[in-house]
């Protein structure tokens, strides 16, 4: 099977995650990523939280599938030429270093487009340019409490609390990902390459655009009705944390199932649809709450949503999450099971979609990452294991069209 991206060039000049996932996500397409990485040292991901001593760990292997791997000191005066060399046959260059640190390297955008007019320069950076913070260095959660996430995550009685989820990294390069593709498209057009950025607040911003929505709502009326503030608690003006409530108009929340005394994720998240109201009634027992006038209408319910969560938590009592699920999706009703990571990596409709995918690793055996999220009908992404540190340094210089001595002194230079 052929894969779109064939033949695109990547330079891979990212770290950690935010970068990484971007890049890795062009090679499960077809693109050629090479990952250049300090001699020695490499991806700082490689030694981080590691499981196995001296094998890489997991926090790289799951970023970097794919890929191929060049050791290169691009502070050296060789390493730079090998850099160059490579720019000019590269259609794209991605970097994810702190502020100024590619132009220190002495590559500006200036210089690179110089080099070659074709490149895409793609970058990720905390901040974007010309922000008041755009010299500050980012992690994804420093991330997640400037993009507006933080401070709307969590119960109203406790303090800002960032998500699991990488909003500020993995999403970040996803972002990155459109806008590689897209100057691609444009460059097939114009002929030109193009420098694309993105932040990583601007990336969190991106995905909390309904509560900014619900900022305005707030400024002209006062109160948010779906909000489990409403109506017996206070709003002030800003927009609260709402704990596990709908972020729409249909209320929902997490409930719990029989045996959440002990086991931490023994909970479904129970949506009441509006339309769903009378199935709803009619799976709980309760057909006299169809037409009674304090729960017919979203209006009529919202003021006591929580005696109606209570009265499900009774229900569920005694059906595990699973079971739970299996009667309510005969009612059409929007729920499911909270799953624990243990779960999902076991389970058995994620493998065969290829979204939990076991890897063969030469140092590690295999490992499970998460494969393409992304499905197409005319490519099924193979996921390979990540590369070893410099592991293709020699095949990507002869390549480059490095003699077998040349590659000798480079090595013996430590610039590879
Ligand atoms: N050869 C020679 N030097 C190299 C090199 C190579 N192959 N690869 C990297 N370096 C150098 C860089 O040039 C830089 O040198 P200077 O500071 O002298 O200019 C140095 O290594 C360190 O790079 P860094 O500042 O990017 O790394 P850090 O660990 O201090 O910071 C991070 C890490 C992530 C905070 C920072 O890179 C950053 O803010 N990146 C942008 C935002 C981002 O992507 N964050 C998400 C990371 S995922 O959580």
């Amino acid at each position: 099977m052929s894969k779109p991206l064939e033949g695109i060039k990547i330079i891979d000049f990212t770290h950690v995650q935010a970068g990484p996932a971007c890049t890795q996500l062009l090679a499960w397409f077809g693109a050629d990523v090479i990952k250049v990485e300090r001699p020695g040292s490499g991806d700082v991901t490689r030694s981080q939280l590691r499981d196995i001593p001296d094998a890489d760990a997991l926090y790289f292997t799951m970023l970097n599938s794919n890929k191929r791997s060049l050791t290169l000191d691009t502070k050296t005066p060789e390493g730079k030429e090998v850099l160059e060399k490579l720019v000019k046959e590269s259609d794209v260059l991605v970097e994810n270093f702190a502020p100024g640190a590619l132009d220190r390297m002495g590559f500006t955008w200036e210089r690179l487009s110089e080099l070659n007019p074709k490149l895409i320069v793609a970058s990720v950076k905390g901040f974007s340019d010309g922000h008041h913070y755009d010299d500050l260095k980012v992690y994804e959660n420093v991330a997640q409490c400037a993009g507006g996430a933080a401070s709307t995550t969590g119960f109203w009685d406790g303090p800002p609390t960032v998500s699991a989820a990488a909003l500020g990294d993995s999403n970040t390069g996803m972002h990155l990902a459109i806008g590689i593709l897209t100057a691609l498209i444009g460059r097939g057009q114009t002929g030109r390459g193009q420098k694309v950025a993105v932040s990583m607040q601007d990336s969190v911003i991106n995905l909390c655009r309904v509560k900014l929505r619900d900022q305005q709502r707030l400024d002209r009326v006062g109160y948010l009705e779906e909000y489990p503030q409403y109506p017996h608690g206070e709003f002030t003006d800003v927009v609260p944390r709402g704990g596990n409530a709908g972020g729409g108009g249909q209320p929902g929340w997490v409930l719990k199932c029989k045996g959440w005394e002990t086991d931490p994720n023994a909970y479904i998240y129970f949506t009441i649809q509006g339309h769903a109201w009378e199935p709803i009634c009619r799976a709980l027992g309760k057909p006299e709450w169809i037409d009674d006038p304090n729960y017919a209408t979203p209006q009529a319910r919202q003021p006591h949503i929580f005696d109606i969560f209570a009265t499900i938590e009774e229900w569920l009592a005694d059906k595990t999450k699973y079971e739970a699920v299996d009667i309510l999706r005969k009612f059409d009703i929007p729920c499911a099971p909270v799953l624990s990571m243990k779960e999902i990596a076991n389970d058995p409709s994620l493998r065969a979609s290829g979204t939990i995918v076991e890897v063969p690793h030469k140092e590690r055996g295999s490992y499970l990452t998460v494969g393409s999220p992304i499905k197409f009908s005319g490519l099924k992404p193979e996921i390979t294991g990540s590369p070893l540190l410099g592991e293709h340094t020699d095949e990507i210089l002869a390549e480059l069209g490095y003699s077998k001595d040349q590659i000798a002194h480079l090595h013996a230079a430590r610039s590879v």
